[in-house]
C-alpha cells in the first residue's frame, strides 16, 4: 500500500503531500505521516519553509468520520495542529476543493494560506452534532473576531475564497494551483513564524456576540453542538489557549459518543448511500436536453432547480397564459433570493435564460428528459405520455411527478415502458432537496440510474420506491395523519398535537402544514376513496379549508401566517366527540409522540419488508429531507433503535388494543427485529435479512 503522506524538499522549502482518496480525510495513518513528515523536514539544515498541500480534488475535508469510535492512535489532531504552529519555520496550507473541519483546523494552525479560487473552506463539525476538536473555534476567533467565528462554526456552511480572503482567513487566492503560490509565499514569511495562538479575539466583548448568541441557541433549542460551540467559544476568550483546547477535546469525545452526533454521522452517510442504487449499469444516459411539462408551481420549481445547476430547461405548457403565469412566479422567486442576498442579480438573470418556453408538446422532440408536473389527472397524464411517446426519441427518458398516481396505470399506455419512471420533487421543488425516483414494474436500471444521476446534478438527494400508494413519504404520512385525527377525537386540541411535534423537533406542526397547504385536498382524497377522518372531515365542511380561507384548524388574522389556537375549531372538535360518544381524556407531549411517531415507524417496517424501500436508512432519508423530521434523531428508522425496537411494537400493541385498530399492530419485520433484540441499521447490514 502506498504511503497516505509523502515529503520532498526542493531550494529550501519542504513539502508536504496528502494523497488519501476520496477527501483525504485524516485518518490516523495520515495524521501521523503529516507528523513524521515535520519531524523528518525539521531534521533538514536547508530548510526554510514548508507547504502542506494536498493531491486529487481535495485539500483535507475534515477528519475521517468512520474512524469516530474507534480507537485513535497518536498524535491527536490537537497535538498536530499545535506541531504545525510551534514549527521554527513558516508552514503555509496550499488549499483546493474544499478545506473542511479538521482540515481548516490543520490550515487555520499553519502560518498562512493560499487558495485555489473557488476553494470552500468551514467548519461543518455541527453538522455532524459535534465541535470543531482541535482548537478551530479558537483560532479561527483569533483570524476573523468572535462574531464571524461563531456563525462560521454554528451555521457549518462553508464560505468561498473570496470571502475567506476579504475576512483575511487566507492571504492570497489564486486561479492557478495553489502550491506554487504557497511556496512563492512561504520563502517571503518572516521567521520564526507568529503562531495564531498568540493573536488577540477581537469582539470577544461585545454585545453583538451576545445577541448573535442568544439568537443562534434560541433557534436550535434541545441540539446539544450549538450549544456546545458556544461553550467552546467562551472559553477561547476567558482561559489560556492550551486549557480551552483541552476541554474543547473533552467536549468532542463526549459530543460524538452520544446520540445526537451518531443519528448526525448516520444520516450523512445515508444520504451518500441512498444515491447508490444496486445495480450493474453504470450512471446511465447523460442527460443534457431537459423539457417539463406544466409551468405550474411544481413545474417552474423544478424548473429553477436545472436552471440553478447550469441545465437549460424548455418550460412547456398549453397556453401562453400558463406561461406567463409560470414565469412570473419563477421570477419573484428570482427577485426574492436577490433580495436576500442568497444569489447576485447577474446571477437570477443568468439562470433565468436557461428556461425557455413553448406551447406545444412537440417542442420536447429532441429532449433527453421530459418530466410531466401537469395536475392530479390520470386520463390527462397518460393521454401526455403516449403523445410524447410519439413525439420524443426513443432513448428518451420520461418522468412523472405525481405523487398520488399509480405509476404503472400511467405507464399502461405505452409500448416502451423501460425508459418511463416516477420523479417524485416536493414542494417548493426548487428548494426542497428531496426527490423520490419511483420504480415502475418495468422501468429499466439504466432509467433508474439516469434519473438518480440528473437528481444529483440539480442537487438534489434521490432515493429510490417502489411503486406503491404515496410512495415512501406520503404512504407513512397517512398513517400519523390518522392518528393525528385520532388524538383529536380522544381529547387533545390542534395546539397540543402540533406543540408536541415541534418539541420532538419538527420545525412545524402536521395540523399547521395542513393548513398552509390547503385541507380540501386530503379532503377530496378520502372521498375518492372513501375514507373518513372525522375531525378533519368537519372542519372542512364548516367551510375552513386552511390559510386561505383565513382558518382551518387555527384561525389567521389578515395577512398572516401565523397560527392561532381559536375556541371554534375546539368547540367544532367537541361536537364530533359528542356524536362519536367519546369521552375526551388527556394526553401528555410524550404520549402524543409516541402515538404519531410510532405507527409511521411501523409503516417503514412494512415498506421495507415489501421491497418499497431498498433500505431504512433511505426511509430515513426521506424523512429528513422531505417531512422536517428532526436530523439530530437520524430519521424515524434511526430513531427507533434508539427508542428500541420491542418497547415501540409494545406499544403499538398497546395502541391496537386499546382503539380496536388492527392496523397498529406491529408488523412482522418490526416483531422479528424486536425478538433479535436489532435494529433497522442490522436490517441494512444484512445479517438479519440473510438469515430470514
Ligand atoms: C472533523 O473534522 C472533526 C475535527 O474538528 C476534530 C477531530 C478531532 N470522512 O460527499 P461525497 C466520503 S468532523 C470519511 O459523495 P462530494 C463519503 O462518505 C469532519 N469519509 O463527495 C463518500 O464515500 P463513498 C468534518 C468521508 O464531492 C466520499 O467520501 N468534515 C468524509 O459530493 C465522497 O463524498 C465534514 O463534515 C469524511 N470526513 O463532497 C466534511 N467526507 O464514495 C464531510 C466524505 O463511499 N464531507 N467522505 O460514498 C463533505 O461535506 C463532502 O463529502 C465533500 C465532498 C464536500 C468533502
Amino acid at each position: 500500500m502506498t504511503e497516505p503522506v509523502t515529503w520532498t524538499l526542493d531550494n529550501g522549502i519542504g513539502r508536504i503531500e496528502i494523497d488519501n482518496p476520496p477527501v483525504n480525510a485524516l485518518s490516523n495513518a495520515v495524521r501521523k505521516g503529516i507528523s513524521d513528515a515535520l519531524k523528518a523536514l525539521g531534521d533538514e539544515r536547508s530548510l526554510t519553509a514548508v507547504v502542506i498541500a494536498c493531491a486529487g480534488r481535495t485539500f483535507i475535508a475534515g477528519a475521517d468520520i468512520r474512524e469516530f469510535g474507534k480507537p485513535r492512535q497518536p498524535p491527536t489532531l490537537a497535538e498536530l495542529c499545535d506541531q504545525i504552529e510551534r514549527f521554527p519555520h513558516p508552514v503555509v496550507a496550499a488549499l483546493h476543493g474544499t478545506a473542511l473541519g479538521g482540515g481548516f483546523e490543520i490550515a487555520l494552525a499553519c502560518h498562512a494560506r493560499v487558495a485555489a479560487i473557488g476553494t470552500r473552506i468551514g467548519l461543518p463539525e455541527v453538522k455532524l452534532g459535534l465541535i470543531p476538536g482541535a482548537g478551530g473555534t479558537n483560532r479561527l476567533a483569533r483570524i476573523v473576531g468572535a462574531v464571524e467565528a461563531l456563525q462560521i462554526a454554528l451555521s457549518g456552511d462553508p464560505i468561498d475564497s473570496d470571502r475567506a480572503h476579504a475576512l483575511g482567513l487566507v492571504d492570497k487566492v489564486t486561479d492557478g494551483e495553489p502550491v506554487s503560490q504557497a511556496v512563492a509565499l512561504a520563502r517571503a514569511l518572516k521567521q520564526p513564524p507568529v503562531p495564531t495562538r498568540s493573536l488577540p479575539i477581537e469582539g470577544a466583548e461585545s454585545a453583538a456576540l451576545e445577541e448573535r448568541i442568544a439568537k443562534a441557541l434560541s433557534k436550535t433549542a434541545g441540539q446539544h453542538a450549538p450549544a456546545a460551540i458556544v461553550e467552546s467559544l467562551r472559553r477561547a476568550i476567558a482561559l489560556p489557549f492550551d486549557e480551552a483546547v483541552a476541554a474543547d477535546r473533552e467536549t468532542f469525545a463526549d459530543l460524538s459518543a452520544g446520540a445526537q452526533s451518531k443519528a448526525l454521522r448516520h444520516a450523512f452517510f445515508a444520504e451518500r448511500q441512498a444515491a447508490k442504487f444496486d445495480s450493474p449499469v453504470g450512471s446511465g444516459k447523460r442527460i443534457e436536453k431537459v423539457a417539463i411539462l406544466g409551468a405550474g408551481t411544481m413545474g417552474g420549481g423544478i424548473a429553477m432547480s436545472f436552471a440553478a445547476a447550469g441545465i437549460a430547461v424548455l418550460l412547456i405548457d398549453t397556453g401562453t397564459e400558463a406561461l406567463e403565469r409560470g414565469l412570473a412566479r419563477i421570477q419573484s422567486n428570482y427577485d426574492r433570493s436577490v433580495s436576500r442576498k442568497s444569489i447576485s442579480a447577474d446571477e437570477a438573470e443568468r439562470r433565468l435564460a436557461r428556461i425557455a418556453t413553448a406551447t406545444d408538446r412537440a417542442s420536447a422532440a429532441d429532449a433527453d428528459l421530459v418530466i410531466e408536473a401537469v395536475f392530479e389527472d390520470m386520463d390527462l397524464k397518460k393521454q401526455i405520455f403516449s403523445d410524447l411517446e410519439a413525439i420524443c426519441a426513443p432513448d428518451c427518458i420520461l418522468a412523472s411527478n405525481t405523487s398520488a398516481l399509480d405509476i404503472d396505470a400511467i405507464a399502461h399506455v405505452l409500448k416502451h415502458r423501460d425508459r418511463f419512471v416516477g420523479m417524485h420533487f416536493f414542494s417548493p421543488a426548487n428548494v426542497m432537496k428531496l426527490c423520490e425516483i419511483v420504480r415502475g414494474a418495468d422501468t429499466s436500471a439504466a432509467t433508474i440510474a439516469s434519473a438518480i444521476t440528473v437528481a444529483r446534478r440539480i442537487a438534489k438527494i434521490p432515493v429510490v420506491s417502489g411503486n406503491c400508494d404515496g410512495f415512501i413519504g406520503n404512504r407513512m404520512v397517512a398513517k400519523r395523519s390518522a392518528q393525528v385525527d385520532r388524538l383529536l377525537q380522544q381529547g387533545a386540541l390542534p395546539q397540543q398535537v402540533d406543540a408536541a411535534l415541534k418539541a420532538f423537533g419538527f420545525p412545524m406542526g402536521p395540523l399547521a402544514i395542513n393548513d398552509m397547504s390547503g385541507l380540501d385536498i386530503g379532503y377530496s382524497i378520502r372521498k375518492r376513496r372513501g375514507t373518513s377522518f372525522p375531525i378533519a372531515d368537519a372542519v372542512v365542511e364548516s367551510g375552513r379549508l386552511g390559510q386561505k380561507t383565513g382558518g382551518g384548524y387555527y384561525r389567521y388574522e389578515a395577512g398572516s401566517r401565523t397560527p392561532i389556537a381559536d375556541p371554534e375549531v375546539a368547540a367544532l372538535i367537541e361536537q364530533v366527540r359528542a356524536r362519536l360518544g367519546v369521552v375526551p381524556r388527556e394526553f401528555d407531549e410524550g404520549q402524543m409522540i409516541e402515538r404519531m411517531i410510532y405507527p409511521l415507524i411501523n409503516e417503514g417496517a412494512k415498506i421495507l419488508e415489501e421491497g418499497i424501500a431498498q433500505r431504512a436508512s433511505d426511509i430515513d432519508v426521506v424523512w429528513l429531507n422531505g417531512y422536517g423530521f428532526p436530523r439530530w434523531r437520524g430519521g424515524p428508522m434511526f430513531h427507533a433503535g434508539t427508542v428500541g425496537l420491542s418497547e415501540i411494537a409494545q406499544k403499538l400493541t398497546l395502541f391496537a388494543e386499546e382503539t380496536g385498530d388492527a392496523s397498529l399492530m406491529p408488523s412482522a419485520l418490526l416483531v422479528r427485529l424486536a425478538g433479535a433484540g436489532a435494529t433497522f441499521d442490522d436490517w441494512d447490514k444484512g445479517t438479519l435479512r440473510d438469515a430470514a
